[in-house]
């Protein structure tokens, strides 16, 4: 792709801006980075901005003369601010298919509602382990042209999300996975089934050469998993498959024609991971896929502790385990946490909507929830949702929560602060949020 002298508009100035306008910068692009937010809001970011990109604040609209627009994550594709450039036929993408452009590199690429950070976390420390150079990144935090210059590498190991699959082209991962599929950010994808077929999006330019990993327990992965040409492994925690990763005889085994292998005992699985099998036997097909031996697996999987704020345990007060699972800002992830927890739970959850029905949580809450506390501004929903059938009490903020958990609960319950909700009504983002539950719960 050239890009000397090519007019390039990057919308927004976050860490995914900065590192696009940079990478075209230095490829001689005339790069213009524009951000909704006024210069004083945005004085620290565009100080790792280099001199020949142009900066314009407060405005959404790129300048008609771009002849290329790249978007970060957070700037919808549908917005009416791009109307005008997509009328103009103005090529409109996003930074990951850009990166892609660039680098011949094999891509692993980790997608789902749930689990993809600690996923592909998890993959890099196997891949590590067996002596290959990983640059890991994408949704996880580094933005993948950012991680371009790492190079090279053996491998990109990148975590994607629907904001990055919307301004896919060509972006064709020799390796892609779809961990599973529940409602999420239907305030930007409208429907569920818009929401789906984005997350399939992460194969449609793979061809027979390539492979999709797919969760064989969701039938909206496997529904996905039709539209793609790449050859399909499965991994199962409630059945058998033929090719792929599954639970056998309580252990994590991998699969294929001519073998099968048990590669650890999900006892042998740090207290975190033993309540996310599924992301375990995820992270092993991938990387059985490329190679890794056995042992390299077994042993970087047995070490993995998980990921913060990911149904992270802090610490067990008077016998009552305390569970920060602030990352788990959708329906799905509520629900899945729950289901991890034999024990009764006292729930902490609510926050700002991201536009999801909570009725899906009605069953799950009667059969594993103790007590119910909520917090944020979704309380109201919450409460319609219930409407009676469920007893809860409202809290003015974290502190009071767990004040009101830690009354409820007896030694051999878990408070769990898993919120359904994003955080913004009541905190910068979910790590403040997860941050300020321990603060809290190591002060008990
Ligand atoms: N902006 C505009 N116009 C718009 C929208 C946004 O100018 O219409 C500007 C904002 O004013 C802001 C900038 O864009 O200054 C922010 O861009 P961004 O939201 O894309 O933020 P980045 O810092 O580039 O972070 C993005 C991802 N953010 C989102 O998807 C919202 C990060 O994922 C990701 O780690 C990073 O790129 C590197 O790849 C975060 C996230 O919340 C963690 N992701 C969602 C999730 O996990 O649920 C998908």
């Amino acid at each position: 792709m050239q890009l000397e002298n090519k007019n390039i508009t990057v919308i927004g100035m976050g860490r995914t801006g900065i590192a696009t306008a940079n990478f075209l910068a230095a490829k001689c692009a005339l790069v213009t980075l524009i951000d909704s937010k006024p210069r004083a809001e945005l004085e620290d970011t565009v100080r790792s901005l280099s001199p020949d990109v142009q900066t314009l604040f407060g405005c959404s609209e790129p300048p008609g003369s771009a002849d290329l627009i790249v978007l970060s994550p957070g700037v919808d594709i549908h917005a009416p601010f791009l109307e005008k450039a997509r009328k103009q036929g103005t090529e409109i993408i996003s930074e990951i298919e850009l990166a892609s452009r660039f680098t011949q590199t094999p891509i692993i690429a980790v997608t789902g509602t749930n689990g993809k950070s600690t996923v592909t976390t998890l993959i890099g420390k196997i891949l590590e382990r067996t002596g290959k150079k990983v640059a890991v990144g994408g949704n996880l935090g580094a933005p993948f042209i950012g991680l371009l210059d790492e190079e090279p590498v053996d491998y990109f190991v990148l975590e994607i999300s629907t904001f990055q699959l919307e301004g896919v082209k060509t972006f064709r991962p020799n390796i892609a996975m779809i961990l599973n599929i529940t409602p999420d950010h239907l305030d930007r994808h409208n429907t569920f089934e818009d929401y789906a077929a984005l997350k399939g999006k992460i194969s449609e330019s793979q061809t027979e050469e390539d492979i999709l990993i797919l969760n064989s327990d969701d039938e909206n992965v496997l529904k996905q998993g039709t539209r793609s040409k790449a050859r399909k492994v499965f991994f199962s925690l409630l059945e058998k498959v033929n090719e792929g990763a599954c639970l056998e005889n309580d252990s994590v085994t991998v699969c294929s024609d001519q073998s099968k292998q048990n590669l650890v005992s999900v006892d042998g699985l740090q207290p975190a991971m033993q309540y996310q099998i599924e992301n375990v036997l995820a992270a092993v097909v991938a990387t059985s896929l490329v190679g890794a031996k056995p042992d390299d697996i077994a042993s970087a999987v047995c070490e993995f502790t998980g990921l913060e704020h990911r149904i992270e345990w802090v610490r067990t007060v008077r016998g009552i385990d305390f569970i920060n699972d602030s990352k788990g800002t959708n329906v799905g992830s509520v629900h899945k946490s729950l289901t991890s927890f034999s024990r009764p739970v006292i729930l902490i959850a609510g926050g700002k909507d991201k536009g999801e029905d909570f009725q899906a949580l009605k069953g799950i809450f009667k059969e594993r929830v103790k007590h119910l506390i909520l917090i944020g501004e979704t309380k109201n929903k919450f409460r319609l949702m219930l409407n009676g059938s469920f007893s809860y009490e409202d809290a003015g903020n974290m502190e009071d929560a767990i004040g009101r958990a830690m009354s409820k609960a007896k030694a051999g319950d878990v408070v769990l602060l898993s919120p359904g909700c994003a955080s913004f009504d009541m905190f910068r983002d979910f790590v403040e949020r997860g941050n300020r539950f321990k603060e809290i719960v190591n002060r008990l």
